[in-house]
Parts: C-alpha cells; sequence; structure tokens
C-alpha cells in the first residue's frame, strides 16, 4: 500500500505531520524505554517517550498556531479537578488542541503493538479535526467535521451489524479499581453472554478508529478523559457512527463514560449498561 498522502490542508495537515512524526519516534523507541513511575497506581504508568512526545507535538502545532490553546495528557496533574480545570481553562480559548502522545502507554511498555497517537482539535468548543495514527501498521485515521473520515484516502464507514449475537464489541478495563472497575465488570458479566465476543486492546483511541472503520460493532468504556476519545469519536460519528455517554446522552467534550457504536447495536449496549448499573457508576 502506497503511503498516505497529505492532501488536507491547514488544521488537519498540521495533525497529521504532528501525528506521523510522533508516531515514528515512538515506534522506533519500543523496547528500549524505561518507565519514569506511576502517576496514580502501579497501573498508571508514563515513560520519557511520552514525555517527549507530548513535547515534540506541542512544538509543531505551536509553530504554525503560536496562539492556539493546548490540552496535553502529560501537562495535567493526575486527578479529576485538575482536569476539570484545564478543559475549562483551555475551552476558553477559541482553538484547542487535544493531545495523547502515546493511547495505549502499557502496550507501548511490554511491547504489545497496539497504541496510537490521538490528536483533536476544538473550534469553539466543537469537535473539528480528530487524526489518530497506528505508527504499527502505519495506520493514520483522520476525520473532519462535515467532510467524513478517511485511512489513507479512503473513506472509514461503520460496520451495519444490527444482531447483537454477531457483534465483535471493543471495551476497557480502567486502572481505578474502586471506583470504575466493579460498575465496569458488571457491564460486561451483561454483555460478554450476548455477543459474539469481547476484545480489550488497552488503547480507548484505537478501539473508537476501529469503530469508525468497522473492525468492531461498538465499544465502551468508562473513566475516559478527553485526550484518550476527543479524537476517536469524530471518527466514529464521521463514519455514520453514534457516541454517547453510558445513559445514552450525546457525548460532549466532557464525557468520561463512553459509548461508541455502529448505530445498530447502540441501543443494546447502553441499555445492557444500564441494566448493569446496579452496582453503580455516574456522569
Ligand atoms: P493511556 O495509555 O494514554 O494511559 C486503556 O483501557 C485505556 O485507558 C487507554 O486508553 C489508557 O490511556 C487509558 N488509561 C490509562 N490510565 C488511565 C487512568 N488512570 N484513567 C483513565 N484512563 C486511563
Ligand atoms: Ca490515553
Ligand atoms: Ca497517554
Amino acid at each position: 500500500r502506497e503511503p498516505y498522502v497529505v492532501t488536507s490542508k491547514g488544521h488537519t495537515a498540521a495533525a497529521i505531520n504532528a501525528a506521523a512524526k510522533a508516531g515514528e519516534w515512538i515506534k522506533n523507541r519500543q523496547g528500549h524505554v524505561k518507565e519514569l513511575g506511576s502517576k496514580t497506581s502501579a497501573q498508571d504508568l508514563v515513560t520519557e517517550v511520552d514525555k517527549g512526545v507530548e513535547q515534540m507535538i506541542r512544538r509543531l502545532i505551536l509553530t504554525h498556531y503560536p496562539d492556539h490553546a493546548i490540552l496535553g495528557e502529560e501537562s495535567v496533574l493526575p486527578g479529576a479537578d485538575a482536569l476539570t480545570a484545564a478543559l475549562e481553562e483551555g475551552l476558553k480559548h477559541e482553538y484547542l488542541w487535544i493531545v495523547d502522545p502515546i493511547d495505549g502507554t502499557t502496550n507501548f511498555v511490554h511491547g504489545f503493538p497496539f497504541y496510537c497517537v490521538s490528536i483533536a482539535l476544538v473550534v469553539k468548543g466543537e469537535l473539528t479535526v480528530g487524526v489518530i495514527y497506528d505508527p504499527i501498521r502505519d495506520e493514520m485515521f483522520v476525520a473532519e467535521k462535515g467532510k467524513g473520515a478517511y485511512m489513507h484516502g479512503i473513506p472509514t464507514s461503520v460496520s451495519a451489524e444490527a444482531d447483537p449475537g454477531s457483534s465483535l464489541v471493543a471495551m476497557g478495563f480502567p486502572p481505578d479499581r474502586l471506583f470504575a472497575q466493579p460498575a465496569n465488570m458488571a457491564g460486561l458479566q451483561q454483555i460478554l453472554p450476548q455477543i459474539r465476543g469481547v476484545r480489550a486492546g488497552g488503547s480507548a483511541a484505537l478501539h473508537l478508529a476501529y469503530v469508525a472503520a468497522g473492525r468492531v460493532d461498538g465499544y465502551w468504556e468508562v473513566g475516559l478523559s478527553p485526550w484518550d476519545c476527543a479524537a476517536g469519536v469524530l471518527l466514529v460519528l464521521e463514519s455514520g457512527g453514534k457516541v454517547t455517554d453510558t445513559q445514552g446522552n450525546p457525548y460532549d467534550i466532557g464525557t468520561r463514560h463512553v459509548v461508541a457504536s455502529n448505530g445498530r447495536i447502540h441501543d443494546f449496549l447502553v441499555g445492557s449498561l444500564e441494566e448493569a448499573k446496579a452496582t453503580g457508576y455516574k456522569k
């Protein structure tokens, strides 16, 4: 296959170029990294590569757009309050870039080849560009609000599967064991027996790209942050899919508990999670 070609201009081209450079850098460092430490728990890893790549992406974006704001995972202190404050501050700017330098750091550290770079642009509060780059497979997923979603110039589209029993659904296990995990396990217990299979690859962004590309029929995960899902959400929407929170409310940039699908199995996923809610998660 031909390498991807940047035919887009402006913001989208900047996002694609930053993601491509960052992805190459990351891939070349797999197997050569030290864990810098964990942010909140032994499950929540960060490496020098995460930090270096975020700096690289910041520089690349700010070279073109010095007055734009950037919300990057590695520049926000851990915890929901710090995130809420940083997001609120970021959304005051007309242009806000939301960057996850490596989504799937645990995979990267272990040499499990499933991780990506995720870059989104929010203009006046509205998701406008979403780019997800998987450097292992050299797959560049690009979405532009109102203009569709593409991988290497070919439009992506969600699957047509309407039968939960024939569906493949991705999900994730958040590291927060006290809060998110029990509710998530209840959801899994509810959904797994009713579908063909579950995949939990460890990269929220890449799972969303896979919903957009029709490789899985749906996806849910609780406890996400904007950098995990902003770009992927636009990819799903522009590929004809649906994204809500776990209660079925439309996605907004502050949504933490995310359900994405081809649209056809959406009510099944949301309904099942609602049923599993006995153990309780809230927006
Ligand atoms: P990361 O690799 O950028 O940390 C895996 O289920 C997904 O959860 C990944 O997208 C991963 O992103 C994300 N994740 C990892 N630690 C997290 C945390 N403490 N809170 C929320 N999401 C997290
Ligand atoms: Ca992430
Ligand atoms: Ca990350």
